[in-house]
């Protein structure tokens, strides 16, 4: 099922996998040394090997099973440090989304992730290469047929426009491939929470549940197509490049790719709060800062700094104007970092860029 999803993905926004086999050191550098020579490739599922495909499945199957961070009792649904990342999400969703610091925020996101699959579960220091699973892809079981829980004509009626679409394959629990063991442990949450600015009470709780996905080719092909990138890559400012990456204010016809590819591939990753469930998330959004990291460089002086939005989901005009000083905060998966540290992935802590 993972590897389907994976190969469908490649036509579409979503295929990119971040650089945990990267060439390059990806380490921390600072603005004199970072040149494309010195940069961390970030890679294209598409044109990863099988076993490079495989280790990158591998690494995050350890990161599953690599211990939580928080202090014991704080977080109970965090299980493992892969959980830590969705309950920090889950924690921030009300103030990283359809904001002003959707993008930069999620940026260090998915480095943060990034790093954590390379020091705990790819890592060459002390201890080594620890608990990779030789689990290859040829080993999975069949997909079985689909089950239940689909999303047919399901519609969405809190987002920004009502949205309904063509069921999809099918869904319900993961039956085969990698991540067919993979539970979720936090959630279900409400998508109407959010766009009414509760995070749910209790959202730090075990509520262990299956994974599950539900492809949907045509809001893939509908939302995250090559057309919409392009166009999006040739917005002049920046409210239009994030509005219609994100779909809000809807000036797009439709989603936007951002919650587009998020819809596409099911129930885990539609979950406003909990998708980093997904191990698919860190993909889809390896395509986010590609995309937003492209426009970026196309005209650096007035783009590389360019912001806008407020501090909160819907932009109100009651939370403070995101500016380069806002402070911004991931947990205890990192440094709290300014908004302008975020801002270029090849100065300051950040030497990465993208094929
Ligand atoms: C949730 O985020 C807030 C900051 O918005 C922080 O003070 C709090 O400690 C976080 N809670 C957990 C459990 O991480
Ligand atoms: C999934 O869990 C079942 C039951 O614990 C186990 O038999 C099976 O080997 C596991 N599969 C994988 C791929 O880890
Ligand atoms: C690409 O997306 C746009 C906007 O959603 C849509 O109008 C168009 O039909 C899509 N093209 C294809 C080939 O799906
Ligand atoms: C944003 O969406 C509007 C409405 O669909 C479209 O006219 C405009 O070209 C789009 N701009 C970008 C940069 O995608
Ligand atoms: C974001 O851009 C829009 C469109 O240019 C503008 O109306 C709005 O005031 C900007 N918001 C902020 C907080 O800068
Ligand atoms: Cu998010």
């Amino acid at each position: 099922m993972l590897l389907k999803t994976l190969i469908a993905l490649c036509t579409v926004f979503t295929n990119l996998a971040i650089s945990v086999l990267a060439s390059g050191s990806g380490r921390r550098a600072d603005t004199s040394t970072c040149s494309p020579e010195t940069a961390a490739v970030r890679q294209e599922w598409g044109d990863m090997t099988d076993p490079q495909r495989t280790a990158y499945i591998d690494a995050v199957l350890c990161l599953m099973s690599t211990p939580s961070v928080y202090s014991p009792g704080v977080v109970p649904g965090a299980k493992s440090h892969f959980d830590d990342f969705m309950a920090v999400h889950i924690n921030n969703t009300l103030t990283i989304h359809i904001s002003g610091i959707f993008l930069p925020w999620h940026r260090e996101f998915v480095r943060l992730y990034e790093q954590a699959l390379q020091q705990k579960c790819i890592g060459t220091g002390p201890g080594g290469r620890r608990s990779l699973r030789a689990l290859s892809s040829t080993a999975a079981p069949p997909p079985s047929p689909a089950t239940v829980l689909t999303m047919r004509h399901r519609v969405l009626t809190r987002l920004p426009k009502a949205f309904t679409s063509p069921r999809g394959t099918g869904g319900g629990c993961v039956t085969g491939g990698p991540f067919v063991n993979h539970t979720i442990n936090f959630g279900p949450f409400s998508t109407n929470d959010a766009f009414e600015g509760i995070l749910p009470a209790n959202w730090q709780d075990y509520t262990p549940h299956c994974f599950v996905r539900d492809l949907n080719d045509y809001v893939a092909n509908m939302y995250g197509n090559t057309t919409i990138v392009d166009a999006l890559l040739a917005a002049s400012t920046i409210a239009e490049f994030q509005g219609n990456m994100t779909g809000y204010p809807a000036t797009l016809a439709g989603l936007g790719p951002h919650p587009g590819i998020h819809i596409s591939l099911g129930w885990a990753l539609q979950d406003f709060f909990a998708s980093p469930g997904d191990p698919a998330f860190y993909l889809h959004h390896g395509m986010v800062d590609r995309t937003w990291a492209l426009w970026q460089e196309m005209d650096p002086e007035n783009r590389q700094t360019a912001l806008n939005g407020t501090a909160s989901l819907g932009n109100p005009v009651t939370s403070p104007v995101v500016t380069l000083d806002t402070v911004v905060e991931w947990g205890p998966l990192g440094p709290a970092k300014t908004v302008g540290e975020l801002m270029d992935i090849m100065s300051g802590e950040y030497c990465y860029r993208y094929v």
